[in-house]
């Protein structure tokens, strides 16, 4: 069966709804998807198993696991007919007899399929990863029948897992119009919601007009957004170096040597075991030379009256060499206010942690929208995020992407890497910011050219 005729199928046997639905995520849709009505029609069951199967059996899996409740007839058909074992997340962990939440029978390191019948924003498959991984079965593949385009994607591959969806949001609605299925008024009601309410995959090619560095300059009103993204056409960089080395001469090196390749040099300033003053003059002095500004990557955490202590006083007095600083959102939009008073007068920029890169973060759906939320209200001072990837259309916020490396892979402590090619042309992002990957490297002036190279080529294909 073709997509069109399973997504025409489902629709001929109510699985397909239209009115006022309210969804988990508290949003109202004027569109359901109901796969329960799935397990009535036992050949239409199997062909969603086995189109679903067609998508991932090549990949590295030797278990399923279905989402309670709707997904676990699909993973049971998959199973049964491909003769792969299966356990079961339990919804309800039972107070009594075994007290477990996985049932079946797994060995520890076991590789993991996640089945499910629809993604939104992704919260039941993270309910259903926890346990899995809490019982060291290991998990990267994700399938769903429909991606609702509402987030889940994305943050299920900021945290790390790959989604594959047989058909999304849009091509239902573009077969369900195409068949005289739903009239023209319905499709434009309904594509009014999604558009308000979806997040779209990134885009492989960046369509909009302001699309470079530079044109993206001319949004922002941040004086420090703005020589950042001129600067980086103007130095072809889009590479920052995490230089997260703990001596004065270590660092000098590195921003003396490094700095041709980079168009930020981030610092974790507090890591310096020999800190004093002269140290902010001689890095003041190399990024004039060589063209760069400062991310003191503070990842400010407190209420807003403290941290503007932090930002300003101590022996570091960030705010007065630190061009960007970041924050963790996780105090409320008064951290922004505190840090404003300080930087704004002073011309400095601050980036929030929308995403991290680190495995099992908790910065994620609704956090995550929130703090795009008060990105939106202080324009003027949030010039962008630590994320992923691209998380808005805005092309006046600039993404930041910690977590890469040539080789992906990750470390001992839960880092989590990607390519600068995933990052940049497939996420969407604006920034690689790298550390071990190049001051590790035996030679690390020529692997910041390499990184340099890849991250550049990677946003030229982006944009062409
Ligand atoms: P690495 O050596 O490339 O793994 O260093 C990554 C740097 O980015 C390091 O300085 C971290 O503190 C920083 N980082 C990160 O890795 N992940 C995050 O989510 C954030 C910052 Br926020």
């Amino acid at each position: 069966m073709s997509r069109k005729d399973l997504i025409l199928k489902l629709y001929e046997v109510g699985g397909i709804k239209f009115g006022e639905f309210k969804l988990k995520t508290g949003s109202i849709s004027p569109i359901y998807i109901d796969l329960r009505v799935t397990i009535s029609y036992p050949e239409l069951l199997q062909e969603i198993a086995d189109i679903m199967w067609e998508k991932v059996h090549g990949l590295d899996f030797n278990i399923l696991c279905g989402v309670p409740y709707t997904a676990l007839p699909i993973a049971t058909a998959m199973s049964l007919k491909n003769k792969i074992p299966m356990v079961m997340r339990r919804k309800e962990v039972k107070d009594h007899g075994t007290k477990k939440s996985i049932e079946g029978v797994y060995k520890p390191g076991q590789k993991c399929l996640i089945v499910e019948d629809l993604v939104t924003s992704g919260s039941s498959v993270f309910e259903t990863i926890e346990p899995l991984v809490q019982l060291d079965l290991q998990v990267s593949d994700v399938v769903v029948l429909l991606d609702r385009e509402q987030g889940g994607r994305r943050t299920l591959s900021s945290q790390g897992y790959n989604l594959h969806s047989i058909f999304t949001m849009t091509e239902l609605m573009d077969t369900l119009l195409d068949f005289g299925k739903i009239d023209k008024f319905k499709y434009e009601e309904i594509n009014k919601y999604l558009n308000a309410n979806q997040i779209k995959n990134p885009p492989m090619k960046n369509d909009n007009p302001h699309k470079t560095y530079t044109r993206r300059a001319d949004l922002c009103t941040n004086p420090i957004a703005k020589k950042l993204l001129n600067l980086m056409d103007k130095k072809q960089s889009n590479l920052a170096i995490a230089a997260d080395v703990t001596t004065k001469a270590e660092l000098i090196k590195i921003a003396d040597e490094i700095g041709p390749e980079i168009c930020v040099l981030k610092t974790h300033i507090d890591i310096i075991e020999d800190f004093d003053q002269s140290l902010i003059e001689q890095l003041q002095f190399l990024a004039n030379k060589h063209n760069f500004i400062f991310f003191e990557d503070r990842k400010f955490a407190d209420i807003g009256n403290t941290v503007k202590y932090q930002y300003e006083k101590g022996i570091y007095k960030i705010a007065d060499w630190a061009h960007i600083v970041n924050a963790h959102t996780v105090a409320g939009p008064g951290i922004i206010m505190g840090l404003k008073e300080v930087g704004l007068p002073r011309e400095r920029a601050l980036l929030l942690l929308a995403e991290m890169s680190s495995a099992g973060n908790l910065a994620y759906g609704s956090y995550t929208e929130k703090t795009l939320m008060m990105a939106a209200e202080n324009k003027d001072f949030v010039i962008g995020f630590i994320a992923m990837g691209k998380l808005t259309d805005d092309p006046g916020f600039i993404n930041f992407t910690p977590g890469v490396k040539l080789d992906k892979g990750g470390d001992t402590l839960g880092q989590q890497y990607n390519t600068p090619e995933k990052v940049i042309f497939e996420q969407g992002s604006d920034i690689i910011i790298v550390g071990r990957g190049i001051y590790q490297a035996e030679n690390p002036t020529e692997e910041a050219k390499k990184y340099r190279e890849a991250g550049w080529q990677a946003y030229k294909k982006r944009i062409s």
